[in-house]
This record gives structure tokens, sequence and C-alpha cells, in this order.
């Protein structure tokens, strides 16, 4: 459903998010796809120091395994990723069942993946790449052909501007930064800045303020106020922004009061790492989006490229199996548009979500053919009907004082989750 557009002299800075206009697809989504996709890629998670030996590590190698900028200008300068294939990636997500996108345009490192005008630190003017080429142009009008909304991450903390860590010319870092954010903004029309780094702890190399924040988040608005913006943008990460950000974790909602979005990797890391075999299985992922769709959250899961700008074929599986389970007798209805039920409490054997009248239990350990399985109600309301996608098997639900025990007649329709779903009645 086509959210309203929001009309002018709304007065973005203090609309709900929970109920504005603006957050609506957002809301609705649930689940998205993150990209971490940067000069790092070329090094693919290894880098060989003078001495021979070989440090690990993805999108903090350049920190973490302490290389030198000159070193690390000359990797940029061979990044060459001609494989990098927009409508493939934006496919991959479309397989998966995410509906937006949120790449990284520029992360710690300070390496812009657009032809910035600000300086030339870039894909364009430090790399071995098609100088002709524009890769978040290219997802840019990929995602838009596939009806999937684009947003780019960009990160306050550069370790490449030597103006962000001096206090005394840090103004000049801050203006750099607001013209890359104009050209992103002018240039690929973001549904989402996804700002990242606010909280580096090198103090007193941190020169992002509170107040930095509040003006980034007026100046973003005012660039274009339908934009929705995630907490990392300040330094109060309880009111900044739009969305809170838990990272690699599925938190009990609502957090800090807050719409929220769970970001992970599907394996160890977000930026490509050679090395790193450790992949979620399709069912942990599955059950995951069902777990934080069923709690009123997002999902943004995370692709790394590798230093063509390939995706793995572990993240490409992946994805496809998410969305093969959604696309499986509809059980998908449990997570686009659907939220937390409000009327039942979260059950020991699975998840519940609710879209209007309608619960999804997803049911993660089946009890077996005549055994119950108990949801405790949390306000009343009666159950009209209830049936299991993708099965013909019937399921009784009675209601026993607050408890509603629903008793299916069969077997598990899906290992991953089987989904019953009941038509509700509420006051
Ligand atoms: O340091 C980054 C990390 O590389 C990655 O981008 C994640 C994604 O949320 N954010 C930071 C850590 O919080």
């Amino acid at each position: 459903v086509a959210a309203a557009e929001p009309g002018p002299g709304t007065n973005y800075a203090t609309d709900d998010p929970f109920t504005s206009p603006r957050t609506q697809w957002w809301r609705d989504d649930r689940f998205g796809m993150f990209i971490h996709f940067g000069a790092y890629s070329q090094l693919q998670g290894s880098y060989t120091r003078a001495d021979g030996t070989v440090c690990h590590d993805a999108e903090w190698i350049k920190r973490q395994c302490g290389v030198p900028m000159d070193q690390y200008e000359t990797i940029a300068s061979q990044f060459n990723p001609k494989d990098f294939d927009a409508a493939k990636i934006v496919a991959a997500a479309k397989s998966a069942g995410q509906k937006y996108i949120v790449q990284t345009a520029k992360h710690h490192e300070g390496y812009a993946m657009w032809p910035t005008r600000v300086n030339t630190w870039n894909l364009r003017d430090h790399s071995s790449f098609d100088r002709k080429r524009d890769i978040l142009a290219e997802m840019k009008t990929a995602a838009d052909k596939a009806g999937i909304a684009y947003g780019l991450y960009y990160s306050i903390w550069d370790w490449h501007d030597p103006d962000f860590a001096n206090p005394a010319t840090f103004p000049k870092y801050k203006a750099r930064m607001y013209a890359q954010l104009k050209e992103l903004v002018d240039n690929y029309h973001p549904k989402i800045l996804w700002f990242d780094g606010e909280w580096n702890t090198d103090n007193p190399v941190n020169n992002w303020s509170a107040r930095d924040g509040e003006e980034l988040q007026t100046y973003v608005r005012s660039l274009d106020p339908s934009i929705v913006i995630n907490n990392r943008v300040g330094k109060r990460r309880v009111t900044d922004g739009d969305t809170g950000t838990p990272e690699q974790e599925i938190p009990a909602a609502p957090v800090d009061g807050q719409l929220w979005e769970s970001c992970m990797t599907l394996n160890d890391h977000w930026g490509f790492a050679e090395y790193d075999h450790n992949w979620k299985s399709a069912e942990d992922l599955t059950r995951k989006l069902l777990s934080i769709a069923s709690r009123s959250g997002n999902y943004l899961l995370n692709i790394g490229p590798d230093r063509y700008g390939a995706v793995p074929a572990e993240s490409i599986d992946r994805l496809k199996a998410i969305g093969d389970w959604q696309r499986t007798a509809g059980q998908g209805r449990a997570i686009a548009g659907a939220g937390s039920p409000g009327v039942v409490a979260e059950p020991s054997w699975g998840v519940v979500s609710r879209k209007g009248d309608k619960l999804y239990a997803s049911v993660f350990q089946w009890p077996g053919a005549g055994k119950p399985l108990t949801l405790d109600a949390l306000a009343p309301f009666d159950v009209t009907g209830a049936r299991v996608l993708g099965s013909a098997q019937r399921v009784t639900a009675v209601r026993d004082r607050n408890k509603i025990v629903l008793t299916p007649s069969g077997s598990a329709t899906n290992p991953t989750a089987t989904e019953i779903e009941l038509s509700i009645r509420t006051p």
C-alpha cells in the first residue's frame, strides 16, 4: 500500500516516527539489505606486513592491522570492482524478500564510493576502476527498477581526512562532510541516510558533539525532509534520528521507545573476509527475521562483496532460501506489513506477529499431531478461525481463561517454521 506523500509544511523535526507518513514504508518493509563495500574490500580480509606476517580483519583492517596510510592508499589505487553488478545484487535482495537496501557510501576509512567532487579519495579518482562507472548510480537505477528503496550509509568518523582528528580544523571536515551529503542527496535521492561512527571513543580525536548531531539532522531534513535517519547521527541515541540500531542482536521491543532495526552479518564480518566461513544457516536467519518482525523491528542483513564486487555464493544462497520460505504457502505474510501481536505474549515454542485481524504463529518447535500449543492472552479477543499455511490439516483453537490452546492435527509443514494463521476479532 503506497503511503500518502507527506505534505508541504510538515514539521519533520518533531513528528512522531511511529506514526509519520515519512516512515510508513520503512515500518511496513521489515527486511532490508545492508552492503559493506569499500576500498578495504581490495584486501579481502588479509594484510601481509613487511615481515611476512598476515593480519586479518575486514572493513577495520586499516586500523586493526596498523596499515600505514601511504600503503593503504596504494592498495586502494589497485581497487577495481569490475564485476560489481547492481542488477544482480538487487535481484539477490528481491529473492530474499528484502524491500530496501542500505549501501556504504563512505565507511570509517573515509573512501567515497561515488565520484565526489569534495576530494580525490574516491572510487573514480583513486582506484583502477572504470572512471565512467558510478556504482551508487547503478544501484539506485537497479533498485528503482525493482521497486526497492535505496539508502546510503555514511560514517561520520573518518580515518583519512586529517581535519577530522584536529579540533582546530574540525569545522573544515564538517563542511566537506556536509558537501558530500548534499552530493549524495542530490545525485542518488536516498530514502535512508544511515550514519555511523559518531560513537568513536578516540577522545580527544572524536570532535563530534551532541550539538553537531542535532545540526546534522536539521541539515539532512533541509536537503530532503522525507529521508529516514538512523539514531547514530548524534550523541543521544535514544532521541536522535528516527530509528534505533541494535547491532548483531535482537532486543526485546520497544527499544528506548524508538522504531528499531537490527543490523546483522551473514557470517562474522561486515566487509568481505576470505577466511570467514562461519555462515549462519538459512533456518537461523529466517527465524531471526520472524522474531524481529514479531517485535515490530526491521532486519538489515548484510552482504560484503569481494574485491571485484562479486557477492559470495554463500550469501546469495542464504538470501534466496529466506525468500523461498516466505514464498511458500504465503508464509511471508508473517513478516512484511506485520508487527507485534499486542494481544498475546511471545510463546516458548516460537513467535507471533500480527497483521490487521490475523495473527501469525511461527512454530519453531512443532508439538506433533494432537498435541497443544498454548498462547497467553494479554487482552480480550476471539479466535474466529485457524489454519496451518500450506497444509490441509485441521487446527482447533480453544480458549481456557487467559490461554488459547491450539491443537494441530498433523505434522509440521516446514522445519524452519510452520505457520498457523489465526483470524481474530477484538472487541
Ligand atoms: O564499525 C562499524 C562496523 O564496521 C559496521 O559498519 C557496523 C554496522 O552497524 N557499524 C560499526 C560498528 O558499530
